[in-house]
């Protein structure tokens, strides 16, 4: 294109050149610059537009580069979290079969324990024996808690079920505060009216409190918390589900507030 153009100006020139009715040798010197001059010309813009195509080649090239860098850095990228997504999944997918598991454990161990249902309440009587703390944890682990007696009832029912002529049960009750009862379960006070003989507030060596037979009674006993030599009676305030499913939801707080409450004003607590 330039050298195109180069022509076109010459033979411009050159016309007016011919033009002429003659040339002076100033004027022919004047020529001949210009022509020199527009010959420099031409070479510089030729160089110009090279350098300007090579620079163009040049940028589209290290676009093209760049793009291709960032389009492998962004494929990358997708592989390294998708990678991460899938290793997470699978994480997941273990944690959710563990948990599964671990709830299908629960279920069998607490259908496996055997809980003794009694006025909307479950008793467990413990084959094993232990301290007062290990008793409470033991309790708790399998959903329910060291027995809260509320009334002559349940006291009565204890006694038919537990083996208190061979074995003393740690209860929920206990005197951290010498001389202050108090039911583990919701902290209420106990009053004591009936202890077994010469172990009713030993004092604050014995802080724990366990059922224990005397007189064809379920007598409480002030002991030893770290003693090891009792079992222990956990209690639990639901002991069907299935009763749940046939109520409305009106009856169902109202019931689960009876197993909760229901017996801990009772006044014949004060008889225990
Ligand atoms: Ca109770």
């Amino acid at each position: 294109m330039m050298p195109t153009l180069n022509i076109v100006l010459l033979l411009l020139i050159s016309e007016d050149v011919i033009g002429l009715p003659c040339l002076t040798n100033e004027s022919k010197e004047d020529f001949d610059k210009s022509r020199k001059a527009l010959t420099v010309v031409q070479s510089d813009i030729v160089k110009v537009v090279n350098t300007l195509e090579s620079n163009h080649q040049h940028t589209i090239t290290a676009l093209e580069s760049a793009l291709k860098n960032t389009v492998t850095i962004m494929e990358n990228n997708v592989k390294k979290t998708t990678d991460v997504l899938k290793n997470n999944l699978g994480t997941f997918k273990t944690t959710l079969n563990s948990m599964g598991q671990k709830i299908k454990k629960l279920d069998n161990d607490f259908k496996e324990t055997k809980w003794i249902k009694y006025d909307g309440h479950c008793y467990y009587y413990s084959p094993d024996a232990s301290d007062w703390f290990t008793a409470e944890r033991k309790c708790r682990e399998i959903g329910g808690y060291l027995a809260k007696i509320d009334n002559d009832e349940e006291k009565n029912n204890m006694y038919s079920n537990a083996n208190l002529k061979s074995y003393h049960y740690w209860i929920g009750l206990t005197d951290l505060k010498e001389g202050d009862f108090r039911w583990t379960y919701d902290q209420s006070k106990a009053k004591i009216k009936y202890w077994y003989p010469r172990y009713g507030s030993k004092g604050t060596g014995s802080n724990c409190v366990a059922a224990a037979y005397h007189d064809n009674k379920l007598k409480p006993l002030d002991a030893n918390c770290a003693s090891t030599n009792y079992r222990y009676i956990c209690e639990s305030n639901f002991y069907s589900i299935d009763v749940l499913k046939y109520m409305n939801s009106r009856q169902k707080i109202a019931w689960i507030e009876k197993g909760r409450e229901g017996r801990v004003h009772d006044k014949l607590q004060d008889n225990f």
